[in-house]
């Protein structure tokens, strides 16, 4: 059975009530299904495999309507990707607040708790093409529509709190330099590349952001197990009109978890579609994947306590200064019905906000108050965008503008301007005295000018921070990731420049960055000399901030995990039995993967039914890896370079393995052993005796051990794992 067959069986459990709304909404504008295939005008289509023809072999007719329509609609089919942000994949769901936020924001959707608001959201990369592959080093977009009664609600994100740029003015220049190199469309969805690289080197303020980008945050082994964030300050207001300061955060139910690089690269390859299915997959099971929003809020007059500028987008606020409060939950539950009319047709707006938040002066978010109108205008051919149904509110809407391309809202009567008498037969005029949308009402004195703010100088304390709140393995995958980019690079030149400011972020990782790429020592005051370089440091109150680093986060589950169980022709099926059954308990999921598809026989001469190959589905596919024991089985496997590459990878990978009895063969060549010895971090060995059929309790014991190696995501601590040939 499909997973959309279960689901049609009832396994697929009930959308919200929240995306009912909007489905019920969207219902208006699906296609009619009827048995007939009909023109775009409706007519019977008698014959959809030939063409007009004069005579059976003749010429094609221009007369054919039939033909020409279904061409002429082809030819049309796309539309201009977006600019960034192009590669995407978005689901349906929900939010829900905790309890009445009153006290900070009027924003309607943010006071009850027996509510649940409708969301969309979309998950995206930023430099690749709609068809580049989904495991790239590049930040995520986060990007969530909330269908509240006041107007819809946009808070569109990333996975990363920092920008790499101040001010909107830098956004294109940013974009062209990360984007292919324009003489050459070399190269697809990777910022391994001249041009990015000589644009950051250029402009320390990136430097913050390019530790995020260089940390696994980048290369993230879900979706669903991605932190999201705002980015800006933006403002609550309340009833009273009092304005507090606030920072967005989406905290992951199952915790923030990375990818291997090597892992991710050849996910590229195998699985472009990595992510997209994996998100489609869990909610197509039931999986529902589920964030918490949080809220970081400074009242209007602690704007300056901490020595950041809030309306700088290169900073953070560390959650040790201002804790994340969380205020409520949001639940993905439904896919798409359509790609295209729903994921690629949806249109976000940082501008798109209602009564309760308003914006901060944030001179990258101002620029984005622009930018997004006017894109989608291209992209989805005219003013009218609002229309599409994915784009549509929940709540009426009515103003005088009018027709367009592609307008669908028939107005009727004879109005089209405001103040009129002739409308609803009363004068109808609207001041802007009570109700709607009040912008705070914010002080402004101040000259014209074209500079940056010097609160904005200070490029490299939260780079700092960054590095040192993040945990050994992880300040290793940073120094790796950087050698990698800059290896990448044809001038040496720009190398340099980049570990010369890395040395005032700290001197060691510099250091160590610079080693293999055939360039001078860090010169951290070569950097300084350069145009465009500033180093106003801001006092930092906080050294180290454990939310900053990925280890240990999540609910410790091993909920919607993926377990690899390898099998050939002479395993141990029984040896395998009360294992699955407790990993399956924990909430993992497991696949046989065999040699070949259909079924092994095992000792015991029973089927086992194969779901997947070793090379149709290799080890980058699971977190995890089960070998059962099996004195035939284990010896065929040991043969084939498949299911032994299978094993070494995965420990490469640094993911959790267990083997049973003779299993243990399969790691070999790692120097693992059924013996007393100390094991790998990770790696569980089940010695044959406990493995003895009668024997539940030790099989319970030792999947329990496997489940507690899987909870930890990866076990990057693991020596060595570079020697490992895989
Ligand atoms: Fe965007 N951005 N952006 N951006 N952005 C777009 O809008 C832009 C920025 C973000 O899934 C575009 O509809 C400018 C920051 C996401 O559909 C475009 C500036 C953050 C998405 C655009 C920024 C984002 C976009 C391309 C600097 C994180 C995908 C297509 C002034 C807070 C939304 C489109 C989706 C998309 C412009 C900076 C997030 C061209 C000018 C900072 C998640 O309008």
């Amino acid at each position: 059975m499909t997973p959309r067959n279960k689901a049609a069986a009832g396994r697929r459990p009930k959308s919200s009530e929240g995306s009912n709304a909007k489905q019920q909404q969207l219902a208006g504008f699906t296609e009619e299904p009827t048995a007939t295939l009909t023109t775009n005008q409706g007519l019977q289509i008698p014959d959809n495999h030939n063409s007009l023809k004069a005579g059976v072999r003749g010429p094609t007719l221009l007369e054919d309507f039939i033909l020409r329509e279904k061409i002429t609609h082809f030819d049309h089919e796309r539309i201009p990707e977006r600019a960034v942000h192009a590669r995407g994949s978005a689901a349906h769901g929900y939010f829900q607040v905790y309890k009445s936020m009153s006290q900070f924001t009027c924003a309607d959707f943010l006071q009850d708790p027996a509510q649940k608001t409708p969301v969309f959201v979309r998950f995206s990369t930023v430099a690749g093409g709609a068809g580049s592959a989904d495991t790239v080093r590049d930040v995520r977009g986060f990007a969530v529509k909330f269908y509240t009664q006041q107007g819809n609600y946009d808070l569109v994100g990333n996975n990363i709190p920092v920008f790499f740029i101040q001010d909107a003015m830098k956004f294109p220049d940013l974009i062209h330099a990360v984007k292919m190199e324009p003489h050459h469309g070399m190269p697809q969805a990777a910022s391994a590349h001249d041009t990015f690289w000589d644009f950051a080197s250029l402009m320390p303020e990136t430097t913050h952001m390019l530790m995020w980008a260089m940390s696994d945050r980048a290369i993230p082994r879900s979706y669903r197990m991605m932190e999201g964030f705002g980015v800006h300050t933006f403002r609550f207001v309340n009833g009273r009109g009092e304005s507090h300061f606030v920072k967005f955060h989406w905290k992951p139910k199952l915790g923030i978890h990375g990818l291997a690089w090597d892992e991710a690269q050849k996910i590229a390859g195998k699985d472009a579609d990595f992510h997209r299915r994996d998100l489609w997959e869990a909610i197509e099971n039931g999986d529902f994947p589920e964030w918490e929003l949080g809220v970081q809020m400074i009242p209007a007059d602690k704007e300056h306590a901490f020595g950041i500028d809030l309306l700088d987008p290169t900073k953070l606020i560390p959650e040790e200064l201002v804790p994340v409060q969380k205020i409520g939950k949001m639940v993905l539950d439904r896919n798409p019905d359509n790609f295209f009319a729903e994921t690629e047709q949806v249109a976000f707006h940082p501008g798109h906000v209602v009564p309760g938040i308003d914006f901060s002066n944030d001179p990258l978010l101002q620029g984005r108050l622009f930018s997004y109108t006017d894109t989608q205008i291209s992209r989805l051919g005219g003013a009218n965008f609002h229309e599409l149904p994915i784009n549509k509110g929940v709540c009426p809407f009515h103003n005088f503008q009018r027709d367009g391309m592609h307008r669908q809202t028939i107005a009727r009567g004879q109005v089209a301007y405001e103040p009129n008498t002739l409308g609803n037969g009363t004068e109808f005029r609207v001041d802007g005295a009570s109700g709607g949308f009040q912008s705070f009402p914010e002080e402004i004195e101040s000259p014209k000018v074209r500079r940056r703010s010097p609160s904005f100088d200070d490029h490299f304390t939260q780079a700092r921070l960054f590095f040192n709140s993040q945990s050994v393995a992880e300040k290793e995958h940073i120094v790796a990731a950087f050698r990698f980019e800059l290896s990448k690079l044809e001038v040496p030149a720009i190398r340099q420049r980049i570990v010369d400011n890395l040395a005032h972020v700290d001197e060691k990782l510099a250091r160590r960055v610079a080693e293999p790429l055939g360039i001078n020592a860090p010169d951290a005051r070569a950097a300084a000399g350069r145009p465009g370089f500033r180093d106003h440091r801001i006092a930092s109150e906080v050294e180290e901030s454990r939310a900053l680093s990925m280890l240990d986060t999540g609910d410790g589950s091993v909920k919607t995990r993926k377990v690899a169980i390898l099998v050939a022709d002479g395993v141990d099926s029984a040896s395998l039995k009360p294992i699955r059954e407790a990993i399956e308990a924990a909430g993992a999921t497991c696949k046989v993967v065999g040699p070949r598809l259909g079924a092994v026989t095992s000792a015991s001469k029973r089927q086992i039914e194969v779901d997947a190959t070793f090379t149709n589905m290799p080890s980058i596919m699971f977190d995890a890896v089960l070998v059962p024991a099996g004195k035939d089985g284990i010896a065929a496997m040991a043969q084939m370079g498949d299911a032994v590459h299978f094993v070494l990878e995965a420990f490469k990978h640094c993911k959790a393995i267990c083997t049973v009895g003779e299993g243990v063969q399969l790691l070999k060549m790692l120097g693992v052993d059924d013996s007393e010895a100390p094991k790998p971090a990770g790696v569980v060995v089940a010695a044959t005796p406990v493995t003895n059929l009668g024997d539940a309790t030790a099989a319970i014991q030792i999947a329990q051990n496997f489940i507690a190696a899987m909870a930890k995501h990866r076990h990057w601590d693991r020596a060595n794992v570079d020697a490992v040939p895989a």
